[in-house]
């Protein structure tokens, strides 16, 4: 698809309409990514827009990115953190009638893949991430600032859960009468999550660990860098493992309405955990060692709560295919719930047969 993008955008990179291809990749929710590529010489570019509904705050997206990129710079030269390129006017975005613009480096010779058909990618992936949290171990994460506040606060998701439910009509009540209950059900989740949160240290979090934000070598699906850096800010290390577990495991994504196929698969659980182990197993602390599963289970509940939210306030946040498609996605993700707590005893002995 070939978009209209204001040519000031292009221009405050130095390039032009007439010598670039535009073509809309990516499959988030939030942001729209595009590729440019050079009719000229076929240089590749990244060009993204910052969805300000989300992030109120992109100039903080921009400073933590910088913030971590000079560290890792000084610190370890020869990795791969794909910072956006600055304008020509040395700014860390293209700002345009109020909308936030950045362009980033097309790393060659990658894929992004949206699912997962192997355990060595779950291996890769969980490595990239896990080597990122390991590099800025030393870093202080305490000079970035939240990019949306409360993202990953559990208690937060569960108090907007509450409001929703409080607000909504008879008619979408009486549809997720369901998940509302499981809602309900699970929520010794988030008392452990408030018993343990206080003895996890802050590090500095990726926040969105799906497999399509890891670049993988396109020929041997060696891992090669992490992108999409906008909710790259201070968490605990439960957001991005939980993430990981959340959307590597099962073979299909959060889309899928057939629950028969909302299946965790052990191989790649143990490939995932490896991977992560791999760069991060010498760093965690004794207490984050004991909530490695947990995390699975706080990113799968926090995710069936959004998506439930979303859906009883008319589906304002995640853009839908269908009315119902939220509650299909709240339904999907408790069914990982689910079957992550029926497997745990295995899953566990997987987790401590690698620590
Ligand atoms: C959103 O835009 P995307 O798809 O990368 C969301 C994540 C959710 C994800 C669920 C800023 O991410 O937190 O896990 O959807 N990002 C934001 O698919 O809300
Ligand atoms: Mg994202």
């Amino acid at each position: 698809m070939e978009l209209k993008i204001d040519e000031s955008i292009l221009k405050a990179y130095g390039l032009t309409h007439q010598n670039i291809h535009i073509q809309q990749i990516g499959s988030g929710h939030i942001n729209g990514t595009y590729l440019l590529t050079k009719q000229t010489t076929a240089e590749k570019f990244v060009l993204q827009y910052i969805n300000t509904n989300v992030f109120t705050h992109p100039q903080a997206i921009a400073d933590n990115i910088q913030a971590v990129a000079d560290f890792l710079k000084q610190q370890f030269p020869a990795y791969l953190f794909p910072a956006p390129t600055l304008t020509v006017g040395g700014e860390n975005m293209a700002v345009c009638e109020g909308a936030y613009w950045r362009l980033s480096p097309f790393v060659d010779g990658t894929v992004a893949l949206d699912t997962l058909s192997s355990p060595k990618q779950a291996y890769e992936a969980a490595r990239q991430f896990a080597k990122l949290s390991r590099l800025l171990n030393d870093f202080d994460s305490s000079n970035l600032k939240a990019t949306i506040d409360g993202f990953h606060d559990l208690q937060l998701r569960f108090s907007q859960f509450q409001v929703a439910l409080a607000q909504t009509s008879e008619k979408l009540k009486s549809q997720a009468s369901e998940e509302i209950q499981a809602a309900i059900d699970h929520q010794h989740i988030l008392t452990t999550y408030q018993e343990i949160r206080q003895q996890l240290p802050d590090r500095v979090m990726h926040h969105d660990t799906k497999i399509s934000n890891v670049l993988l070598d396109k020929n041997t699906y060696e891992g090669v860098c992490v992108i999409d850096l906008d909710t790259l800010m201070p968490g605990k290390f439960i957001s991005d493992l939980g993430d990981m577990m959340r959307t590597y495991l099962c073979e299909f994504s959060e889309n899928e309405t057939d629950l028969s196929k909302i299946v965790i698969r052990e191989e790649y659980f143990s490939a995932m955990i490896k991977g992560y182990l791999s760069e991060m197993g010498d760093i965690l602390t004794s207490a984050e060692k004991k909530v490695i599963l947990f995390s699975g289970k706080y990113m799968m509940y926090m995710q069936a709560l959004r998506f439930l939210t979303d859906f009883l306030n008319g589906s304002i946040y995640y853009p839908i295919h269908h009315p119902g498609q939220n509650l299909d996605r709240t339904k999907n993700q408790f069914k990982l719930l689910s079957d992550l707590v029926n497997k745990e005893e295995e899953l566990q002995q997987l987790i401590d047969a690698n620590l």
